[in-house]
């Protein structure tokens, strides 16, 4: 089955302008897409968005996809390759339900694909999958990474080598049934429930050498405001939700995240990797459909934003990807993209 996916391609013959408009593909609905440059080419590691049937819901059970595919193109603008599925929800042995939003990393000539899934239990954990090349297959570990918890795994590389995780999501997330420590099945299906004391946060962790292991604490990505203080739990507009990326521009750290149930994309800047952060502003209103996520990557000296919306469904749970420019400013913000 693996081999008949494998080198479907769709061909855009359009003006990089018209590009960055239109969905990248439209054989399949993809979602969340992380973007990556590896050996000068641009990898895009989405979810794959399905119909399933199943009725929408808070908890997010109408997302119910099974595989992941990766996407692939020599620059912006050019054609893009579908290199068929990369990991299939039946090969990964501790999986119950769900493959959500992934992310993927490179280090000493292996790929490294990390994907939250609900186990057996109904619980999201963390898995990572390896693979001697950029476009899988991907060998799932037996285990889920121990330790993990929650949605939506971003990995992010520093000039030094050092990779750290960041990770988490409320509501469907589960991160607010994590907020003693231990997973609370009976636990608030939304936030903390008390709009005056400081928001959920996502969470960051140092990985290991070998990428398969957190190495050290999980930590809490804290967001204060300009006077030093934490964003707060009614602060909807501008608290995290879910859907962090991590990208470093000018010597700060861009932790970046989207709203939820705002649907903006915001992001808040640190000299540290694991923060504190100042809250910065948004940077996308919403698109069109509910959910909002993206990755920033930067190609060619320029920067861009691989994010989705429902262009070619109008249903919130069948997505398509999309890239389009992001920009500095002189002053450190990131320019609002109305798209
Ligand atoms: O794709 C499922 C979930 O929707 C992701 O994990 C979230 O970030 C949101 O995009």
């Amino acid at each position: 089955e693996k081999e008949k996916e494998v080198n479907v391609e769709e061909t855009k013959e359009t003006t990089e302008k018209e590009f960055l408009t239109q969905p990248l593909v439209s054989h399949i609905y993809t979602a969340d897409p992380s973007a990556h440059v590896f050996d000068g080419k641009i990898y895009i590691y989405p979810s794959h968005d399905i119909d399933a049937g199943i009725p929408e819901n808070d908890n997010g059970d109408h997302f119910d996809m099974r595989d992941y595919h990766v996407l692939s193109m020599d620059s912006i603008g050019g054609k893009v390759t579908d290199h068929g599925i990369a990991l299939d929800i039946k090969d990964i042995p501790w999986a119950g339900r769900q493959l959500w939003a992934p992310d993927a990393a490179y280090k000493n000539g292996t790929y490294y694909l990390y994907f939250p899934v609900k186990d057996k239990d109904d619980v999201f954990r963390i898995g990572v999958a390896t693979s001697k090349s950029p476009q899988g297959p991907f060998t799932p570990e037996k285990e889920p990474i121990k330790g993990s918890f929650s949605i939506d795994p971003a990995v992010f590389t520093d000039n030094d080598g050092t990779s750290y995780m960041y990770f988490g999501g409320i509501w469907g997330g589960q991160l607010q049934q994590w907020a003693s420590g231990k997973f609370d099945a009976n636990g608030s299906k939304t936030d903390l429930e008390d709009p005056n004391i400081p928001s959920l946060s996502c969470k960051v962790v140092k990985l290991s050498n070998d990428m398969l292991h957190f190495d050290g604490p999980v930590q809490d990505v804290v967001i204060n405001d300009s006077n030093g203080k934490p964003l707060l739990t009614s602060d909807h507009e501008r608290r995290f939700f879910e859907g962090s990326w991590m990208h470093k521009y000018n010597n700060k750290y861009y932790f970046t995240y989207s709203t939820g149930d705002t649907h903006y994309l915001a992001y808040a800047t640190s000299d540290k990797p694991t923060g504190p952060f100042v809250y910065g502003g948004h940077f996308m209103t919403p698109v069109q459909g509910w959910t909002t996520h993206h990755s920033i990557v930067e190609i060619n000296g320029k920067w861009y934003i691989f994010y989705h919306d429902t262009q070619l469904s109008g249903k919130t749970h069948l997505r398509n990807v999309k890239v389009t420019e992001l920009t500095h400013n002189a002053d450190g913000s990131l320019e609002l993209i109305n798209p």
